[in-house]
């Protein structure tokens, strides 16, 4: 019998991960929908939209990225957007509903210069009223924390794929960078959107693993993006043998089971997903997507085609309030008698 999730745990095994995402479909599902409604309104969809602010001409390698300068990509680089361009840009998706703003730059890590740049984007953004996310790269410690004190709420840096898989992908950094970013973000006080990238070409088992590590940090992730590969041409996964839908479903389903406060993110790759398999994703408990017509420098699903699948699912945009503390924050310490959040 597979162990029952039903606490917040952070001691999880690879096989009992694995036995999770073995079982019978209806009854993950199932498992998955019942933890849900136990910790989050049902039918409510936080939205978040992205923004490439530095484009291409990357030095890392991650074999799936259409920004590394290592790879034959169509994509043209662009240096760090003017201030005005990105508050028009959050301006526009705040003006379609999304209540969280994330600026996506390429590059292995920011200088000190290039953090002050953003910081005046991360205060303009969060003038208009909405969340900030960034996602940079590496990050020290010092550097977290100056982003803290400016205001910024959320940092983005995916641990992409298990430890087993993760030499396959990148070669350039490290899974202990990775580690060791997220964890002067905790420190600094930021809320962490940590979560990978299917479809890879990595095993079930992979998948087991990469879930295991994110469930056994020392916080859970306050967000967890759940991203399909988007195959680009001239990336050495283009090509790659796509994933069976319902084994998406699956890790959707288990990354709920076992980060039963976080945020899931039904992230890159729902342009190429049908609305029954979204649907179904909702179902294993996604409660939150990337909403626009564009994610970094691929297409999205469209802000149109979101908002019809929500009527005929009767899913609602979740409103930000600001006042209101964040569930994921799901700490290592927090006991048995942990409560449903309000
Ligand atoms: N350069 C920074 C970094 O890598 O930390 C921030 C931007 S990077 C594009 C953010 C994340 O987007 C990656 O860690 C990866 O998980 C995801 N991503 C990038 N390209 C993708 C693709 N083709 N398909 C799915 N996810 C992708
Ligand atoms: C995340 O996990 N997915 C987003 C965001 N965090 C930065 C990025 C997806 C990128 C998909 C490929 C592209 O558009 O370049
Ligand atoms: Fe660079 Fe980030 Fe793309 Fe890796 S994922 S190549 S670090 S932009």
């Amino acid at each position: 019998m597979p162990e029952t999730p039903a606490l917040p745990r952070h001691d999880w095994t690879i096989d009992a991960v694995v036995a999770l995402l073995d079982l019978p479909f209806n009854d993950l599902l199932l498992q998955a929908q019942t933890t849900h409604r136990a910790h989050f309104a049902a039918n409510r969809v936080q939205v978040s939209t992205l923004l490439s602010i530095k484009t291409g001409a990357c030095p890392e390698d991650c074999g799936y990225c259409s920004q590394s300068a290592r790879h034959e990509t169509e994509l043209a680089p662009e240096p760090l957007l003017p201030l005005a361009t990105v508050v028009d840009a959050a301006t526009a998706a705040k003006a379609q509903g999304a209540t969280r703003f994330c600026m996506g730059a390429a590059w292995r890590n920011p200088t000190d210069k290039n953090l002050e740049q953003v910081i005046a984007m991360v205060a303009a953004v969060h003038a208009l009223g909405l969340e900030t996310c960034v996602t940079l790269g590496m990050l020290t410690a010092a550097q977290a924390l100056r982003l803290k004190a400016a205001g910024l709420d959320y940092y983005n840096h995916n641990l992409d794929t298990s430890p087993e898989f993760y030499g396959q992908v990148i070669s350039t950094r490290t899974y202990q960078d990775r580690l060791a970013t997220l964890e002067h973000v905790r420190a600094a006080g930021l809320k962490t959107c940590s979560g990978g990238i299917l479809g890879m070409g990595e095993s079930r088992r992979d998948r087991a693993s990469l879930l295991c590590q994110l469930a056994n940090l020392p916080a859970h992730p306050e967000s967890v993006p759940i991203n399909l590969l988007v195959q680009v041409e001239g990336t050495p996964l283009f090509g790659t043998a796509s994933l069976d839908p319902l084994e998406f479903v699956r890790t959707v389903a288990t990354a709920r089971c076992l980060m039963p406060h976080s945020y899931v993110r039904l992230s890159a790759g729902r342009e190429q997903m049908s609305d029954e398999l979204q649907a179904l994703c909702y179902f294993a408990g996604a409660n939150s997507v990337f909403y626009g017509e564009q994610l970094l420098t691929t297409p999205n699903a469209g802000a149109e085609r979101d908002r019809a699948l929500f009527d005929r699912l009767g899913l609602a945009f979740e409103a930000f309030e600001p006042e209101r503390e964040a569930p994921g924050a799901c700490h290592r310490t927090q006991t048995a008698g942990d409560q449903p959040a309000p």
